[in-house]
């Protein structure tokens, strides 16, 4: 089959942009104390301007979304999450604070790429009626209509959330990477769509339990990355954050078939807050 338009001989236009949705780059820096202390005074000044220009996300370069935050423990001393629909906008601020007048005292210490999507076990407006029918709705009942006419108005503007997300201003986040069970016996990806489909209903009324306390975004690490989803959440305060991950671990989904990596907790700052936490150039 040929691809592209007939008789001609240029490239078929290439893109590195998804058909809908993000690509998604989490990325974590410590400062080498080192660099910092031979840097002069000017150099940090120059140094500065630099890394906030950059990490500026109004700047005409900066991706779609661009978030600073610092992070609690050793792990790292700042991370960014970054979306865009162009991967190489989201992996160009990486290159440009690795080589800023900083770079040489930025020490990169764990990074994941990832997509948006949305998931297959989001329901669609039947599958939404079904659940309803089996939780013991009456089809013709006034609450099955409003419940319907609820979900359909806000459908929409959840999946568009999914796809191109607007941060919550939400100031404690937390991102980890997962993956789904592959062993014999306890194989996610050999369980039945139907049996999937039931946990990870149980899963999303646990976690709506947490809405307005919790925001979640899903991001997709598989074929990507080296695990296969990556987890953002972020929170009003971090004492959500372990009570959300502590109610999950006893969802099925997650008590018999995830696998956790590590856990990086953070602060959202802007970039200026971010270097004087850190006591960068000040
Ligand atoms: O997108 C949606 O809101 C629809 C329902 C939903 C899906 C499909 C949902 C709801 N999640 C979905 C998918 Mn989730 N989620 C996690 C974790 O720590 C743990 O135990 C697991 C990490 C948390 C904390 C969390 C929170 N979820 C997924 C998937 C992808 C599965 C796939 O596609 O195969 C993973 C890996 C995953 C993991 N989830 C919610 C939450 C919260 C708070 C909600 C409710 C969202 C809301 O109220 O809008």
């Amino acid at each position: 089959m040929s691809h592209g338009p007939p008789h001609s001989h240029e490239p078929a236009a290439i893109s590195l942009q998804p058909d809908e949705g993000w690509h998604c780059s989490h990325f974590y820096y410590a400062f080498d104390r080192g660099v910092l202390a031979s840097m002069h005074d000017a150099a940090h000044a120059d140094a500065r301007r630099e890394i906030l220009e950059i990490l500026d996300p109004e700047a005409a370069e900066a991706p779609e979304r661009l978030q600073t935050s610092v992070v609690a423990g050793d792990k790292a001393d700042f991370g960014l999450m970054l979306m865009d629909p162009d991967p190489l906008r989201i992996e160009s601020v990486n290159q440009r604070l690795l080589s800023s007048r900083y770079g040489p005292a930025l020490k990169p210490c764990y990074s994941f790429v990832s997509m948006t999507e949305i998931s297959e076990y989001v329901p669609s407006l039947e599958q939404y009626a079904e659940r309803l029918r089996a939780e013991g709705e009456e089809e013709e009942s006034a609450g099955f209509k409003a419940k319907m006419k609820a979900y359909e108005g806000r459908l929409p503007a959840m999946n568009q959330q999914r796809l191109t997300p607007e941060f919550p201003a939400w100031p404690a986040t937390c991102f980890y990477p997962m993956n789904k069970k592959r062993e014999v016996g306890e194989n996610w990806f050999l369980t039945e769509f139907d049996q999937r489909n039931r946990l990870m209903a149980e899963h999303a009324r646990s976690g709506m339990q947490f809405a307005g306390k919790v925001s979640q975004l899903i991001t997709v690490g598989v074929g990507l990355e080296d695990w296969e989803w990556g987890v953002t959440l972020w929170a009003r305060n971090p004492q959500f954050l372990k009570e959300i991950v502590y109610k999950m671990r006893f969802d099925e989904a997650s008590a018999r078939y995830a696998e956790f990596g590590l856990f990086y907790t953070s602060y959202i700052t802007t970039a200026v807050e971010m270097l004087s936490h850190c006591r960068v150039g000040v």
